[in-house]
């Protein structure tokens, strides 16, 4: 894939966009200044986001799938899938308070994710491939805080704004990879007691772990992989709902309990 950026304006890029996700502040999206960077430069620019964290000491815990349904590629206006990292400060406790201001301008969505038990590598993986190397998997929330201005940007400026990843609700219950047909698992999310958004599996891909699979061909890109023990996020059965504060969230996964949050 071509590039367009040199390292260093990719240093620079990486810290002008990893610095709106620290001081919770939106900037315009990076490709206004770059029209011509490219999927690369943007997954190089990623990259170099994810060396200053665990440079500063923050771990590594996951990989997340982002735009995987269909409804959302369509609702943003982008073309295909983008992937991120999340950093254990991500995390939040399910039926936890999350504190509002540590975000710009929060969205929920629900998800099912992925615990693998042996690397997976490659670009022709099939879901049979990916449920042969899950130990588990777990209902999870996705908090997404775009650093972007208004949730305006395209497809490169996401992926180099990690995918628009800040937070995480991993909910109690867990089942084995072949437990439920993740395609027709069914979500109900409630804000505030009231259902807002309701769907199935198969939103993501046709299938979650087709997800999974398309990861691992993301990251041949750039010669990387999923290791063994990877917790992955594959994206949004639901589309994403904004936050404000004072609001709670409730999802019901068919089977798998619920995962639940209050914004303070
Ligand atoms: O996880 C996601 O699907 C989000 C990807 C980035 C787009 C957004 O912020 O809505
Ligand atoms: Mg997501």
């Amino acid at each position: 894939m071509n590039t367009t950026l040199d390292q260093a304006t990719i240093e620079k890029l990486a810290e002008h966009v990893e610095n709106a996700e620290l001081e919770r502040r939106e900037i315009l999206k990076i490709t206004d200044d770059y029209p011509n960077m490219t999927f690369m430069d943007a997954t190089k620019i990623q990259w170099e986001i994810r060396k200053r964290k665990l440079a500063r000491g923050d771990k590594l815990v996951g990989l997340k799938m982002g735009l995987t349904s269909w409804a959302k590629i369509a609702q943003m206006g982008v073309e295909k899938p983008c992937y991120g990292f999340l950093m254990d400060y991500f995390s939040e406790a399910d039926g936890g308070k999350i504190d509002f201001d540590s975000y710009i301008h929060p969205k929920v969505e629900a998800e099912i994710a992925f615990v693998t038990n042996k690397d997976l590598r490659g670009r022709d993986l099939t879901i049979e491939d990916v449920l042969d190397a899950t130990e588990l998997v777990v209902p999870a929330v996705e908090i997404i805080d775009s650093r972007y201005k208004d949730f305006k940007f395209d497809l490169i400026s996401v992926m180099a704004d990690n995918s628009s990843s800040r937070g995480f609700v991993v909910g109690s219950h867990c089942a084995g990879p072949r437990d439920f047909d993740w395609s027709t698992l069914g979500v109900v999310m409630e804000k505030n007691g009231e259902i807002v958004e309701l769907g199935a599996g198969a939103a993501v891909l046709d299938h979650p772990a087709a997800s999974v699979a398309m990861l691992a061909d993301m990251l041949a890109d750039v010669d990387e992989y999923i290791p063994a023990g990877t917790f992955v996020m594959t994206g949004g059965i639901t589309a994403a709902v904004l936050m404000e504060r004072g609001d709670s969230i409730n999802v019901r996964y068919q089977g798998l309990g619920s995962v639940g949050m209050k914004f303070v």
